[in-house]
């Protein structure tokens, strides 16, 4: 069974799309980031970066203790490892599915999520920032839908890389970015958005519901983290 630490936002979206993919049995967990929840002890133990998702598998391949991962991207690899499923086998393919996963790890989730916040979150509206942030989604946008121009999916057939792109383009107005200016990307993201897991997923996240990242409780919480923040001693 995997144990999942989940909240409904792109990163937790990227799991539970796998995982009903994959029909690999999972509980959730639920971790309320709103509420503070990503600093319990229990949590930090498993995500020393108090950030969700993570998991736990308590029944590993090697068997013995269970194995606990947090970051979304090792997770999905950690996932694909294990049921053998959605990242291709074969030495060319799996290069293609990992060059693809770690470019959304370290470019789009990343420059997507400075972008929503300073377009969306950020109480002071900054044009510098928003600009630069909208750009690089932009760019980004172009990136992919270059690279969806003669194939189905960004690693040819459907994978891990589709998962962890997916959930931060959702809906692309919250980014400030058009689907008709990038038409093979708008091709992919009708046909993600139309797949029967990624639905259920996307439905098993509508019942956690907490507060807005907009909120004064929970922008406490969710902004202005330093190292004291998570200062253990
Ligand atoms: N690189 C991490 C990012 C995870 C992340 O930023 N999670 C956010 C929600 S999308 C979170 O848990 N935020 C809690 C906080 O900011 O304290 C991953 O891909 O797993």
């Amino acid at each position: 069974m995997i144990n999942l630490y989940y909240w409904p936002t792109p990163n937790g979206h990227k799991i539970t799309i796998f995982l009903e993919e994959s029909a690999t049995p999972y509980k959730i967990f639920p971790v309320n980031i709103g509420k503070g929840e990503q600093f319990t002890p229990e949590f930090l133990a498993i995500s020393p970066n108090n950030r969700m998702p993570a998991m736990v598998d308590d029944d590993p391949a090697e068997k013995g203790p269970p194995v606990s991962v947090f970051e979304s991207g090792a997770i999905l690899l950690y996932l694909a490892e294990k049921t053998g499923k959605l990242l291709p086998k074969d030495l060319r393919g799996r290069a293609e599915g990992l060059q693809w996963l770690f470019w959304q790890m370290g470019g789009l989730g990343p420059m997507s999520g400075q972008n929503n916040h300073f377009a969306n979150y950020a109480v002071e509206k900054l044009p510098y920032a928003i600009q630069r942030y909208r750009d690089e989604t932009n760019r980004l946008y172009g990136v992919m839908d270059n690279r969806l121009a003669d194939r189905e999916y960004l690693a040819g057939p459907y994978s891990i890389a589709d998962m962890a792109c997916y959930p931060w383009t959702v809906p692309p107005e919250r980014y400030g970015q058009n689907l008709d200016d990038f038409p093979n990307l708008k091709r992919w993201w009708h046909t993600m958005q139309e797949r029967p897991a990624v639905k259920r997923a996307y439905e098993i996240g509508t019942q956690y519901r907490g507060l807005p990242a907009t909120d004064p409780e929970a922008r406490k919480i969710l902004f202005g983290q330093t190292a004291a923040t998570v200062r253990r001693s």
